[in-house]
């Protein structure tokens, strides 16, 4: 098992579940080089506004990329990892598909957060337990760089959201912010959080960039049926029946692949450093 007990009755009652050192130092390392690959290659995008949620912040930036799949061999590996397939099928059940890949990363200075939300404000499955999110601190994630923030409980109210004026495409709402748990985990570390937690990152105060890998997952008996019918490229199954190890939607089979991606990435920032 690699979440206790506790861990998995923790998420049900609350709602999230953090989990120190989930991935090893080694794997830590490949991220943290995949990451700077993809920022060397302009493959993040800004999505902070100045106020008006269209034009495009000179002064704030929130650096996302989504989905990730198309751009890292990497990252597209990750949701096969055995211990994070474990851990999923733990908190949420079988069968599940992955359902969404994206980085955010908030460069040092001017990096702006994601206001509070709920994921399932997006999503709307039934039940928001069904739905969990893993957001892996790429970087060491404390206070001073806007580390993740979740108030415990929140999924049990769905809670108005609006357009966040300072990104092109987010929604936001405003919970109880005075209840939220400050999430700091150092690198490698694993916040595992359902679809219904209120959920904010703070601006980046430091001199260096920080960033977070979030990974969506949903129980495919509450997926919306353009998610799971035949004939989609991605959000591949990764339990149950129909899992073929990445075959089906990516055409090659990726399950497995983990350790060499991981050497690969290592590789690679290795050669550039
Ligand atoms: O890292 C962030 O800024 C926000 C992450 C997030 O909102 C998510 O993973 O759903």
């Amino acid at each position: 098992m690699v979440l206790t007990n506790e861990e998995v009755a923790f998420f049900r009652s609350h709602g999230y579940v953090a989990k120190p050192g989930f991935f090893s130092d080694r794997e830590t390392r490949a991220f943290q080089a995949e990451i700077d690959r993809l920022m060397e290659e302009g493959a993040l995008r800004n999505v902070a506004t100045e106020g008006d949620g269209k034009t495009a912040s000179t002064t704030l930036r929130n650096l996302q990329l989504c989905p990730m799949y198309r751009h890292s061999d990497l990252f597209r590996a990750l949701p096969f990892q055995p211990d994070v397939v474990a851990a999923i099928s733990q908190l949420i059940g079988d069968p599940y598909i992955l359902h969404l890949d994206q980085v955010f990363l908030k460069p040092g200075g001017d990096g702006m957060g994601t206001h509070w939300h709920q994921d399932n404000a997006y999503f709307k499955i039934s039940d928001p337990l069904k739905g969990t999110a893993v957001w892996i601190a790429v970087h060491d994630a404390t206070v001073d760089n806007g580390t993740m923030q979740v108030v415990p409980d929140s999924y049990k109210t769905a809670y108005e959201h609006s357009r966040d004026p300072y990104s092109d495409h987010h929604i936001r709402c405003y919970p109880p912010e005075e209840q939220a748990d400050t999430i700091e985990l150092k690198a490698g570390g694993a916040l595992f959080f359902c679809y219904g937690t209120a959920h904010c990152t703070g601006q980046n105060r430091t001199e260096k960039h920080r960033a977070g890998i979030a990974f969506h997952f949903l129980h495919a008996d509450y997926a919306p049926k353009q998610l799971i019918e035949d004939g989609r490229d991605y959000r591949p199954y990764i339990t149950g029946s129909r899992a073929t190890g990445g075959v089906a939607e990516y055409g090659i089979r990726v399950d497995g692949t983990w350790e060499s991606e991981v050497e690969k990435a290592l590789e690679h920032g290795h050669a550039v450093a």
